[in-house]
């Protein structure tokens, strides 16, 4: 199996200083290995990021078996320039560049979540105790935004499952409700007059989709921590939904008995719903969605049912009304 970009070795990354890594990068890319990522944007990305600095993280790499059996095809990864550059994060501005320019003001560390509602007891975890109690997997997935631009991550992140252990939700909980960071002071957009939408950001999924082993809580991305404009320190994602569904830097997870209102369902119910189930015969009411443009390549492909997911995740569906399910 050939990514398109392929890297150092775990091996290497795992053992990397922030200045190896700087150098091995660099002779990854005259060994001609690069040729499959264009130097430039490598290059660029050194010069602008700050991805280098962010820490290698310990986990179990994704297999060809795993891939095929989850994706059923080679995919060909995004590069990291564009999944780190080209963002919606509304918290720090509506342009797809914001993030990245204003991520610096987000700060990660301590980072604390609090678990809440149906569980047998609420309580408030630091990021780094959480990590020291789940397995760190990778995945390399599909992401399709609802605006029909779409591309390949390789996600470092726990299973929901593993979430839900510790969290122990009572039998009462159906739903999980997730909400981003609230505070102006780091998330500049909360402080505007003019909100494109309602903060905090919630988001959330029912208790069987965050149970399907493909539903993931992501810290990483390309074998590092996430960056601020990504979801930093840690995110949902849920390849077989659109974009919205996959909250970014989230500090409160609440189990739930009733299915809530979540962001872009809020601001627009005839377009968002709270499935978000990417569907090719369900149009959104101002564009198909039968077609997306793959980011850092030439032309459109077809969009797949579920994202390309269905194998794993049509059960949940079965017998419901598709046009519903957005
Ligand atoms: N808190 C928060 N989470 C968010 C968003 C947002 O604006 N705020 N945008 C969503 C949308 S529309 C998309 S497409 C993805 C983008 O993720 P990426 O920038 O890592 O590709 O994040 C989702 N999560
Ligand atoms: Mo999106």
């Amino acid at each position: 199996m050939q990514f398109k970009y392929k890297a150092l070795n775990d091996k290497e990354y795992a053992q990397a200083t922030d200045e190896q890594l700087f150098h091995n990068r660099r002779r990854f890319l005259k060994l001609g290995t690069g040729a499959l990522v264009s130097t430039l944007s490598l290059d660029a990305l050194l010069a602008e990021t700050n991805y280098d600095k962010v820490l290698p993280l310990d986990f179990k790499p994704f297999t060809q078996e795993e891939n095929q059996k989850i994706n059923q095809e080679t995919l060909t990864l995004t590069s990291i320039e564009d999944t780190t550059s080209y963002n919606n994060f509304y918290e720090f501005g509506y342009g797809k560049s914001d993030p990245k320019k204003r991520g610096h003001l987000l700060k990660t560390k301590p980072w604390y979540i609090s678990i809440e509602g149906e569980v047998e007891k609420p309580f408030t975890i630091e990021l780094t105790d959480l990590l020291s109690q789940v397995n760190l997997v990778e995945r390399i997935y599909r992401f399709r935004c609802v605006e029909a631009w779409s591309m390949v991550i390789p996600w470092i992140g726990f299973e929901f499952n593993e979430l839900i252990a510790l969290a122990k939700p009572t039998a009462k909980a159906k739903y999980v409700r997730l909400s981003t960071l609230y505070d102006p002071k780091q998330m500049p957009m909360q402080a505007s007059s003019f909100q494109a939408i309602a903060f905090p950001y919630q988001e959330g999924l029912t208790m069987q989709e965050a149970k399907i082993p493909l539903t993931l809580l992501a810290v990483g991305m390309y074998k590092k921590e996430l960056l601020a404009q990504n979801g930093a320190p840690i995110r949902l994602v849920v390849p077989w939904k659109y974009g919205y569904k996959n909250i970014k830097s989230i500090n409160k997870i609440e189990f739930v008995q009733e299915q809530f209102m979540p962001t872009w369902e809020a601001e627009n119910p005839k377009e968002y719903g709270f499935y978000g189930n990417v569907d090719p015969e369900v149009s959104h009411p101002r564009w198909s969605q039968a077609y997306e443009r793959v980011i850092g390549q030439r032309g459109r492909k077809k969009t797949l049912y579920l994202n390309g997911y269905q194998k794993d995740v049509a059960h949940l569906y079965a017998g419901l009304d598709r046009s519903k399910l957005y």
